[in-house]
Order: structure tokens, then C-alpha cells, then sequence
């Protein structure tokens, strides 16, 4: 990464009024959560997450989607935010205005202070019930896995947005709003492949934004961008940071 196109964008950066970034697994992959194409270790190998974050799957088998979420949910609660993280606080912290969009589901941004975050995808730390969306915190374990709603009976589930489901529609305007009426927006740690997460960067550039790409691969989008910063969000965010508020994390 040559330091001048770094440059380029933090200065950007530091005159920005009005701010989104959308995130996606690979923000959060410094943290040591495995990123949602990533090949699944151990016991999960053998499954596509694709197969497995759908209704179909939970209606085949819901202990199975069930636990495969408990393993995640405990590898969520084992990770701490990581730099990259930390340094979208700082920006929001300085900015006018910046709106946090993102696609994760492992509440990492909040735990790091963005509480405000827009969540496409839910958080696999809710739990609803499947017949009526009842927000559930506490249920009665039972040997029957997955656990049932104690409001109506039906079984829990994550309160996620699977494949084939509808984005939550507040979330989806707002991202598309911040995205319409910013004058710099970030794509971050995201293969640009899910949609419609992945045509919020494309509404920026349709309103003449600059859009920067932070991911150590290129990407569908990268072609359209106007910088691709080539590394890791861990390092090169901080590193913006550092090069617009002179502010080291
Ligand atoms: C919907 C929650 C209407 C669950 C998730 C054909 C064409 C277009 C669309 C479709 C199609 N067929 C079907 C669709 C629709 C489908 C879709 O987009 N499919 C895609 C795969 C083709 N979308 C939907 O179904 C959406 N709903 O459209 O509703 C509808 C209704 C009925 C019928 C049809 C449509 C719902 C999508 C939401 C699905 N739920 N998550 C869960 O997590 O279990 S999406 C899931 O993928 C995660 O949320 C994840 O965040 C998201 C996107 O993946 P990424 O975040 O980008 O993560 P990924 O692993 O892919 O990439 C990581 C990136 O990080 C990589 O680029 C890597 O290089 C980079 N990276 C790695 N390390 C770092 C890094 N970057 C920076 N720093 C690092 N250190």
C-alpha cells in the first residue's frame, strides 16, 4: 500500500461532513471470528453456511441449525473487538456525522461503542420464536433442543436474517438513505456478493461519493470504487486514523 493513495483518504477522511461504511464478516475476522465463507472448522466442515442460514434448513433439522448457532454464539462471546473496530468509533467520534451499516451478526460494533449500528442481518446474540417473532431473553432448558417459546410455544431461533428472508425493512432504508446522502462511504471487510447489502455501496457512487474498499482480496465491487486499499481492516483503519487526527489508537 503506497502511502500516497493512504494519504488521499484520510485527507478525505478529516473534510468528510456526513460518513457510511458498510461492514461485513471480514471486520471482525482480526477478532478471530471466522468470516462467513471462510471454510468452517471442526465438527461444522462438513456444512455450507449457505445450507445451514436458511428456513428450509431450520424447518429439516432445528436442533442441528440450533447448535450450529450455539457454537457460534460461543465463539462471538469468546472474541473482543479488534482495532479496526475500535477505530470506526474514533471516526464517529470526530465526524459530523457517520452512519455504521453493517452485515455481521457477532455484535462485535457494539461491544467496541458503535452503538448505533445498523444491522442488516440481526444478531445470532437475540433469540425469537419462529411462529410469531416473540422476542425471547430467557427460556427453560429442556433435553428438547431447540427450546421453545415460552410466550406461544414454538421453537427458538436466532434472530437473524437468513437466506431467502427479508431484510428488516427500517434497517434496509436507512442504509439506503445514509448511503444517498453521504459524501464518503467505506466498504469494508465484505465480498460484495450478498445482496441487497451488496448494492449499498453502488447507491454512493450513484451520488457521486467517492467509495473506498478496505479488504486484502478484490472483490466485485473493487472495480467500481474509487480506492481500493489493498490489507487488512485491523491495520489500515487505525492507520487512517492515525494519518487524518494525527490520533494513534
Ligand atoms: C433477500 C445472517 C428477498 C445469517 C446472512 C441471486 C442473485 C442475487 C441475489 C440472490 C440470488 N439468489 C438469492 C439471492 C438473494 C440472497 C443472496 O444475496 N444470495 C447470494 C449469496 C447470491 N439474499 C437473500 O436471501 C437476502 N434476502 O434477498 O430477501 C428475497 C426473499 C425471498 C427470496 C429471494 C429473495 C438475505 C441475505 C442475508 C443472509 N444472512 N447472515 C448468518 O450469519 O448465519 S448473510 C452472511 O453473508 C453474513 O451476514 C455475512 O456478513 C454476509 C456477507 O458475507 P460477508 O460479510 O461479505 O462475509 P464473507 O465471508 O462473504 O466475506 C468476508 C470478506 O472479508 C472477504 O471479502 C475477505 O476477503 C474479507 N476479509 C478477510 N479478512 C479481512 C477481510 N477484510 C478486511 N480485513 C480483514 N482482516
Amino acid at each position: 500500500m503506497e502511502m500516497g493513495i493512504l494519504q488521499e483518504v484520510a485527507d478525505l477522511l478529516r473534510r468528510a461532513q456526513r460518513v457510511a461504511v458498510l461492514t461485513g464478516a471480514g471486520i471482525s475476522a482480526e477478532s478471530g471470528v471466522p468470516t462467513f465463507r471462510q471454510a468452517q472448522t471442526g465438527l461444522w466442515a462438513q456444512y455450507d453456511p449457505q445450507e445451514l442460514a436458511t428456513p428450509e434448513a431450520f424447518r429439516r433439522n432445528p436442533r442441528l441449525v440450533w447448535e450450529w448457532y450455539a457454537w457460534r454464539w460461543q465463539l462471538v462471546s469468546q472474541a473482543e473487538p479488534n482495532p479496526g473496530h475500535f477505530a470506526l468509533v474514533e471516526m464517529a467520534r470526530r465526524l459530523p456525522r457517520l452512519t455504521l451499516i453493517t452485515q455481521n451478526v457477532d455484535g462485535l460494533h457494539q461491544r467496541a461503542g458503535s452503538q448505533d449500528a445498523i444491522e442488516l442481518h440481526g444478531n445470532l446474540q437475540r433469540v425469537k420464536c419462529y411462529d410469531h417473532a416473540h422476542a425471547v431473553t430467557t427460556w427453560e432448558e429442556t433435553a428438547e433442543i431447540p427450546p421453545r417459546c415460552p410466550i406461544c410455544g414454538s421453537l427458538l431461533r436466532p434472530d437473524v436474517v437468513w437466506f431467502g428472508e427479508n431484510l428488516p425493512l427500517a434497517a434496509l432504508d436507512a442504509a439506503f438513505a445514509a448511503a444517498r446522502e453521504c459524501d464518503l462511504f467505506f466498504s469494508i471487510g465484505t465480498s460484495a456478493l450478498v445482496h441487497p447489502a451488496a448494492s449499498i455501496p453502488l447507491e454512493a457512487l450513484r451520488a457521486q461519493a467517492p467509495v473506498v474498499e478496505i479488504n486484502p482480496e478484490r472483490t466485485p465491487l473493487t472495480h467500481y470504487v474509487t480506492y481500493f486499499l489493498m490489507g487488512p481492516s485491523g491495520q489500515l483503519l487505525p492507520q487512517l486514523v492515525q494519518l487524518a487526527w494525527g490520533q494513534r489508537l
